[in-house]
């Protein structure tokens, strides 16, 4: 991609060229993973977090017709303000937004392209997109697994989001090569709760081991990204019953009202929060400020190797 398609923020920038660590945050949560204003706040709160933990926060979006790294507060604000009307903003899209010179908000795997066109190779999210449940029929795969099979980013989440079909999806990133760390775990968590009785492919407990992996697998040549699980924290972690029952509810009414492909998503978090009248949104918010402070320490640990 040309330059002129890429801004980077002078701050990011700065830090990138001085090799400080930076941590990449995305958008699709903002504009259509939460709802106003706790996604702006959530936003920034991840940014003050990274922060305190000597990273640089990046968050991206396409503003404008350019991917912009390292939003400024005021655009993170018109993002969440205007939440589902920015288009989410998957690989397949990105070209077609940035030639409208329009805005997009960037799910996983385009912020995992935008990082990777920038040089920041750590990237805090909630969780990644994944197989969803009926897949075998529906054939609805997050284009995250994909990306995460050949863009070089790490990924730190909260596992994938709960109303995936986790199994599969484990299934997915091991056919393509993708390997699931547990962060102090050897279990794949399950978003709203740190179980789901799938192990991880290894288990490390320091960000220093971490970034130390990350940098032997990308100077091996091993194209693709790292899954980093990080299990919510234990005080916020849900209920499992109750859990599965909201997503059981929440993907039967998707299924009542014909919800599909990139709506999907979005819907099913947005139903299970009104579910679980408001207790899924604080799990949310919560992991993804766990992820934000994960992410920063193993920047930081990535950049101290240099
Ligand atoms: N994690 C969250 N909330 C979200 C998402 C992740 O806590 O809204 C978004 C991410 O942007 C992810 C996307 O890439 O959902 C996956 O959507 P899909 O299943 O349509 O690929
Ligand atoms: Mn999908």
């Amino acid at each position: 991609m040309k330059y002129s398609f890429l801004d980077i923020a002078p701050e990011v920038a700065d830090a990138l060229q001085n090799s400080r660590p930076v941590v990449a945050l995305e958008s699709t949560i903002i504009a259509h993973g939460m709802p106003f204003p706790d996604n702006v706040e959530t936003a920034l709160r991840c940014e003050a977090i990274v922060r305190q933990h000597g990273a640089v926060p990046a968050t991206i979006a396409i503003v404008g017709g350019k991917f912009k790294v390292g939003l400024r507060q005021e655009e993170i604000e018109t993002l969440g303000r205007e939440g589902l009307k920015v288009p989410k903003t998957s690989r397949r899209d990105i070209a077609f937004i940035l030639a409208r010179k329009g805005n997009g908000a960037t799910t996983v795997a385009s912020t995992m392209i935008a990082a990777r066109l920038a040089g920041i190779p750590v990237f805090a999210t909630g969780g990644i997109g994944g197989v969803h449940r009926g897949a075998a029929e529906t054939m609805d795969i997050s284009a995250d697994l994909q990306e995460l099979a050949r863009t070089n980013v790490a990924v730190v989440c909260a596992g994938a989001k709960a109303v995936l079909n986790l199994e599969l999806t484990l299934e997915y990133l091991e056919t393509h090569g993708v390997p699931v760390v547990g962060f102090q775990t050897d279990e794949f968590p399950a978003f709203y709760t740190r179980r789901s009785g799938l192990s991880v492919d290894y288990q490390l407990d320091t960000p220093e081991e971490l970034a130390y992996a990350l940098r032997v697998k990308w100077d091996t040549g091993i194209q693709g990204g790292v899954v980093i699980a990080n299990p919510i924290p234990k005080a916020h972690a849900m209920n499992r019953e109750s859990v599965e029952q909201a997503i059981e509810q929440a993907i039967h009414d998707a299924d009542a009202q014909a919800v599909k492909g990139k709506a999907l998503t979005p819907f099913l978090l947005a139903r299970i929060e009104q579910i679980t009248a408001g207790v899924s949104l604080q799990a949310n918010k919560a992991l993804v400020l766990n992820n934000a402070e994960l992410a920063a320490r193993v920047a930081a640990a990535y950049a101290a190797l240099d």
